[in-house]
């Protein structure tokens, strides 16, 4: 077992695994198991590439070979930054082969994010694309490396500068397949860690979400099932593939692990997407706000039959009735609500469900098991329709972030709950979300830590003191504005903080979006800064600006 890991108590682990939620298998043997069956069935197509299940998983075993030739070994961790498409699923499953694990960054992280990522998971290699829209992934791989002497690797879907891997002049050698036989044969542990995700961090830097082969596997099935998915489904992979939702929430995996296939657009607008729904008769879509904002405004919509869809999910933060319902008439499909976390604990609504939760609420959790209770300040337990804060504990649920026990004390209960940080209602097993008691700031779906954003700002030399809150925003829910106190004498324009922010190279969506500068803050008594203030004069100054 990986040192760092927090396992469920053993009294816990029977349970699930006597109740079946825990196979026993492995992530990579879903996958093993599906292209014996079906070798030439269809799994992934991007652009004019298309990969059956026999493909990707010959192309992956060797990949395997060759990266075990090359050192990695079980337990190894590799910050894993790649785009959506065939490569992200043969080097993931390669990965995963031998034992390693895929730490899974987003495509819009830069050099300060991945630096933290190598550095806080000890990771010895790294996969990238080359470039994407003239941002050299390669240069900031070595500017990593330069500064993290763990970082051993680097392997480059594209073409490798000097001292990288080419993934595709390693696929270009065969491997001996008793090489891989042998390491194929090597049984993996179905307890054991199989990656690691990111949190939607409420701290200064992302923690690590260390999940098992039995827990993951269990959360895409079990979600899949819940979405309906079968060996006819059709699922689009628009938002990151490394992402929770889209990986394994059902995702891509839950869409291929039920026998059904995948196809990923080039691009996110209403003309690419429904075009590619018509020509490839896509059943599911997992969106999030902003893209289906984006959707129903666009009068493309209507040129494209769409009547192969069944259902188009959102996840990442809530979607309104409204747009809800517009969506459901204009798709004319089912709808669900997807409120998830990476930590574990997904709440689906049924597609039978009856319209006020379709259209409503939160969804219930997706296992009978996943014990829910809503608790007021003092940790009591809250009577159903009294909002509180949600915590969860069950057989896809982390008991604790990797590597970081100081942090668990504070983010569990005593007795292994995971404090979802949200303010929720519960009706029975239906949760209806209220707001939030973490500091975090949901952009579209998107989190944003205040506190890590803050620590950027204050770096301006500048800046005496800052406090990020969300702002309302129409088509991303929220946004990021930055309210800044300044040392005597100085002065700062959004454009000046807007270029020091990217100079410290990270992802552009944590960007504030926009600045007000105050004398000084508002306090309480006790001296602390009232958030709630900064939040109401923020929305009152973009209601002030749309006027004029
Ligand atoms: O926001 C999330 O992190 C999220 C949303 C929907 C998630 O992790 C998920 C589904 O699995």
């Amino acid at each position: 077992m990986l040192h760092g890991f927090v396992p469920w108590p053993d009294e816990f682990v029977r349970r699930y695994r006597n109740k079946g939620y825990w196979e026993g298998y492995s992530l990579p043997a879903v996958f093993g198991k599906l292209a014996a069956t079906y070798p030439d069935r269809l799994a992934i197509t991007e652009g004019s590439r298309r990969a059956t299940h026999g493909e990707i998983w010959e192309s992956s075993g060797a990949l395997a070979v060759h990266l075990a030739r090359r050192g990695l070994k079980k337990h190894d961790r590799v910050v894993f930054q790649l785009p959506n498409g065939i490569d992200f699923f043969i080097c993931f499953l390669a990965l995963t082969r031998i034992g390693a694990i895929p730490v899974m960054a987003l495509p819009p992280h830069r050099e300060t994010e991945i630096r933290h990522f190598v550095t806080s998971s000890e990771a010895v290699a790294l996969f990238i694309p080359a470039v994407i829209k003239d941002f050299d992934y390669r240069l900031m791989a070595n500017a990593v490396r330069a500064e993290a002497p763990s970082l051993a690797q680097v392997f480059v879907v594209g073409e490798a500068l000097a001292g990288q891997r080419s993934v595709e002049d390693l696929l270009a050698h065969p491997v001996d397949p008793d090489e891989l036989a042998k390491l194929d044969g090597r049984a993996l542990d179905p307890g054991d860690v199989v990656l690691m995700l990111l949190s939607g961090g409420t701290t200064a830097l992302p923690k690590l979400i260390a999940r098992t082969h039995n827990d993951y596997v269990y959360n895409f099935k079990q979600s899949a099932r819940v979405a309906g998915f079968n060996a006819d489904t059709v699922f689009l992979a628009v938002l990151p593939m490394a992402h929770n939702y889209t990986l394994g929430s059902p995702g891509f995996l839950g869409a291929l692990a039920l026998g059904g296939r995948v196809v990923v657009p080039p691009k996110a607008d209403g003309e690419t997407v429904f075009g590619l729904v018509q020509k490839e008769r896509v059943t599911a879509i997992a969106a999030a706000v902003p893209l289906v904002v984006l959707w129903l405004n666009d009068p493309a919509l209507s040129r494209f039959d769409t009547s192969s869809l069944t259902v188009v999910q959102n996840g990442g933060a809530r979607l309104s009735p409204e747009l809800r319902s517009r969506l459901r008439q204009r798709l004319a499909c089912q709808f669900q609500e997807v409120y998830g976390t990476a930590e574990g604990l997904l709440n689906m609504t049924r597609l039978d469900d009856p319209d006020d939760l379709i259209l409503a609420s939160s969804g219930a959790p997706i296992c009978d098991d996943d014990e829910i209770r809503i608790l007021d300040a003092n940790d009591r337990d809250l009577p159903d329709g009294e909002a509180g804060e949600l915590v969860v504990r069950g057989p896809y649920t982390i008991r604790g972030y990797y590597n970081a026990p100081e942090i668990n004390a504070k983010a569990f209960t005593a007795d292994g709950f995971y404090r979802m940080g949200d303010v929720v209602k519960k009706f029975g097993r239906t949760l209806v979300t209220e707001g939030r008691k973490k500091d975090l700031i949901n952009r579209g779906g998107e989190k944003i830590s205040t506190d890590e954003v803050e620590n950027f700002v204050l770096k301006h030399p500048a800046v005496k003191g800052v406090a990020v809150v969300a702002m309302a925003d129409e088509v991303f829910g929220e946004k990021a504005c930055a309210f800044v106190t300044l040392k005597s004498g100085q002065s700062l324009s959004f454009e000046e903080l807007k270029a020091f922010l990217l100079e410290q190279k990270i992802a552009k969506f944590k960007l504030p979006e926009r600045l007000e500068i105050l004398d000084e803050f508002p306090v309480s008594p006790a001296g602390k800064i009232l958030r709630r203030d900064l939040r109401d004069m923020a929305d009152a100054r973009v209601a002030a600006d749309k006027k004029t």
